[in-house]
């Protein structure tokens, strides 16, 4: 299939999903208005759901944390050797559409100036169409790595009783990918395992890139250069609620490791976005990791190892449900200051359902082509109004 079609099918799809959603918007508007709110509400919603609410929101400049680096002449990497980094995604055979569409976003809003190199991973080899296709979208050098057995299989010592009897119950709750084993494979491999790879020893930073997601804006900076250079371990775009059946046993587990280790919490760290009691409960929040610039640093250091261990131990991973968005963010969250956590409010992103549109001047500069209601930051939703009151 080709890229232009792909692009036909989606836009077409986008288009009928604009004017529906924006017939609602105005709708809403009208019936609404007195329920405007005035400011951000902090609520955790009871029900989760994959919708955009269309209540209108006040979309006033969001509260400064790092400031994006001002916009030099030429593009992000003229004159400037590359970082220490690479562009990541893990997919099927059967991705390939999804993954040329995603890598063409990905090279078009920024790799063209800079020709990072793309890590392909898999737990089955890549097929010569694959690799072929892949190869030709970008002029970075490109791998295709296997993923180990043993980092990705339900491992021989979690009871597998117990795991049915766990899936069996969320397909009762009607959760997503409730019965998937393989989607739990993939959880804990994102959890705990893609930096252990040996593609990605030679790298520090990855850009996490999955099949089917968009770029709105061109980005004239280098991401990995801004990580580096303002000493942050973890950039989010999306940020919003788990669904908390998936991860019942979860917070215990956490609060559990913090008592036996509370050598890794760190002071001055972003509690007050994953609990509203002061790490009682946990409200759920947590960073949309199919969007990540990270530092694997962090990710292999002793405190996520240890972390990473406890939690795996538990047998969550299996018997629950547990998605590495939720672990990488408690992690982050916790055991880094704030001040390492960064929101790339810049960077234009869409995952279906959500996207995160730019709201200030960079969305003329950089060229975006979302529509600016079109962002999930501002509503009830979202996590964002948490993450910013951090830094009040
Ligand atoms: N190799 C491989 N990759 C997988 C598998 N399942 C998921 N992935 C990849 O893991 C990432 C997350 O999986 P998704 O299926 O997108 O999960 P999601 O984002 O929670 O849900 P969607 O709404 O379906 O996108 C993507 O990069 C997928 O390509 C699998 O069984 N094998
Ligand atoms: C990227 O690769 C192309 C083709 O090899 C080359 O012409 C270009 O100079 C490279 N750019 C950078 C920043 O490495
Ligand atoms: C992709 O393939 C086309 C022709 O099939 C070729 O002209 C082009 O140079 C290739 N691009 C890269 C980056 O390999
Ligand atoms: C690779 O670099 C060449 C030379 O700069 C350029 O013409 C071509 O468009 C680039 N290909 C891709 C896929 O960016
Ligand atoms: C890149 O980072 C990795 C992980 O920290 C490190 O092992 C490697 O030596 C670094 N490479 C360079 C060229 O600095
Ligand atoms: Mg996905």
């Amino acid at each position: 299939m080709s890229i232009a079609y792909q692009g036909v099918l989606s836009r077409r799809r986008y288009v009928v999903l604009l004017v529906v959603l924006m017939s609602l918007f105005y709708f809403l508007q009208t019936t609404l208005r007195d329920a405007r709110p005035s400011s951000w509400t902090i609520t955790t919603p009871a029900v989760q759901t994959l919708e955009l609410q269309t209540t209108p929101v006040d979309v006033s400049t969001p509260l400064p944390d790092t400031p994006s680096p001002p916009p030099l002449p030429g593009h992000p990497c003229l004159h400037r050797e590359r970082a220490n980094a690479t562009l990541l995604m893990l997919a099927r055979n059967s991705d390939l559409a999804g993954a040329m569409s995603s890598v063409s976003h990905v090279e078009d809003r920024f790799n063209k100036h800079c020709n990072y190199s793309w890590v392909f991973l898999n737990e089955e080899p890549f097929s010569d169409e694959f690799k072929r296709e892949m190869s030709n979208m970008t002029n970075g050098s490109v791998s295709f790595g296997l993923v180990p057995k043993e980092h990705w299989y339900q491992p021989q010592w979690i009871n597998e009783d117990l795991a049915k009897a766990g899936r069996d119950k969320m397909v009762e709750q009607n959760i997503i990918y409730a019965e998937s084993v393989p989607y739990r494979n993939m959880c804990r491999f994102n959890s705990g395992y893609f930096f252990k790879h040996a593609l990605l020893q030679q790298y520090r930073y990855y850009w996490r890139v999955e099949p089917d997601i968009e770029y709105f804006c061109d980005i004239p900076y280098d991401p990995f250069h801004f990580m580096q250079e303002n000493d942050k371990i973890y950039g989010f775009t999306i940020s919003f609620f788990e669904w908390q059946p998936t991860i019942p046993t979860l917070w215990a587990n956490v609060k559990d490791f913090m008592a036996k280790y509370p050598q890794y919490v760190a002071d001055d760290n972003a509690m007050n976005y994953l609990s509203d009691d002061g790490g009682e409960t946990y409200n759920l929040c947590h960073f949309w990791s199919n969007f990540e610039i990270a530092d694997m640093d962090f990710w292999r250091g002793p405190a996520y190892t240890a972390f990473f261990d406890f939690l795996e131990s538990r047998g969550g991973f299996y018997y629950e449900r547990w998605g590495d968005a939720p672990v990488h963010s408690i992690a982050v969250a916790l055991f880094a200051p704030k001040t390492r956590l960064h929101f790339f409010k810049d960077i234009g992103y869409r995952h279906t359902p959500f996207q995160h549109c730019p709201q200030g001047p960079e969305w003329k500069a950089n060229s975006c082509n979302c529509e600016q209601w079109n962002t999930l930051d501002y509503r009830d939703q979202s996590c964002i109004p948490r993450y910013q009151k951090l830094f009040q």
